[in-house]
């Protein structure tokens, strides 16, 4: 597929995907979010890819929700299953083996700070503006939000966010947990790279194993959970980069992973 809405890069071992709709603040149109489930498709599958960062053109917009232009003549039906195909994608972003950073260069509204709570960890640039303005426009949250910035900064922030229909500053966003760091714009990517190179360095299964633990905990109780992590804790012993780790370990050098 040929990609007139997104780009898409790899590098190092880091998949890049830029939302790329500048002139609408990068909000999803239906071609964008087609455009990105079939980046993610493939980058489910590609070993060549440890890391996966997303973020949006220019320096102004993250995303600024779905798009309202296209979205305001829907019925009922039609509204749902647009909602059904932004969740689809989303979840498909949460279940992606690899971990995935969202770089927040700007506005993150609606859908955008909904593609943002689908990613594993977010970091903000200063002027970085968060909200969910859908009560605003007569809808919900309708890509994810009523559930996962709820598990991501707990009810009370969340319901306060999604009634006011508010924005946020990134100091704030800071402050309640939604973004983990904040740097000057000029910095974002450089940190966020720096964050994707560490993780790159690990062996990349038990990574991988790590998120799928966590992302499988917070949806069950904790019985269940740790029960689930026995099991890919175990299963890390039938890798050469347990070996590999361990060994480097006890002969004082770096580990070479080979993702094995
Ligand atoms: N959709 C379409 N176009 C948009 C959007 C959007 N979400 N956001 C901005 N744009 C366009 C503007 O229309 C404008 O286009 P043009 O130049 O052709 O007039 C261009 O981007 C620049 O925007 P502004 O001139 O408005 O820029 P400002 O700096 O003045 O304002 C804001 C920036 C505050 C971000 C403002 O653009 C804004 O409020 N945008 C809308 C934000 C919003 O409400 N987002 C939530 C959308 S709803 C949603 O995401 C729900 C997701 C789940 C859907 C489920 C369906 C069932």
């Amino acid at each position: 597929m040929d990609y007139q809405n997104i780009i898409y890069s790899v590098s190092d071992g880091i998949g890049t995907i830029t939302i790329n709709r500048p002139k609408a603040l990068n909000a999803l149109n239906l071609a964008t979010v087609t455009e990105l489930k079939d980046v993610v498709e493939k980058i489910a599958v590609d070993p060549a890819v440890q890391v996966v960062v997303i973020t949006g053109s220019g320096e102004k917009s993250f995303v600024a929700g779905a798009d309202i232009v296209e979205m305001s003549t829907k019925n009922p039906t039609e509204g749902r299953a647009w909602g059904m195909v932004g969740q689809n994608v989303f979840t498909e972003i949460e279940n992606l083996p690899q971990p995935v950073i969202a770089a927040i260069n700007g506005f993150a509204l609606g859908g955008g700070c909904e593609l943002s709570c689908a990613c594993d960890i977010r970091y903000a640039s200063e002027n970085a503006k968060f909200g969910q303005p859908e009560v605003g426009l007569g809808i919900t949250p309708g890509f994810g939000g009523t559930q996962r910035l709820t598990r991501v900064v707990g009810r009370g922030y969340a319901k306060e966010l999604i009634y006011t229909g508010g924005m946020i500053d990134a100091q704030e966003a800071l402050r309640i947990g939604l973004v983990n760091k904040v740097v000057p714009q000029s910095e974002l990517m450089d940190a966020v790279m720096k964050l994707a190179k560490t993780i790159t360095k690990k062996a990349p299964v038990a990574v991988q194993l790590s998120k799928a633990a966590i992302n499988r905990g917070i949806n069950c109780d904790v019985v269940t959970g740790i029960a689930y992590e026995a099991e890919v804790f175990g299963l890390c012993f039938s890798t050469a980069d347990q070996k590999e780790g361990m060994s480097a370990f006890v002969e004082k050098r770096k580990p070479a992973f080979t993702g094995k």
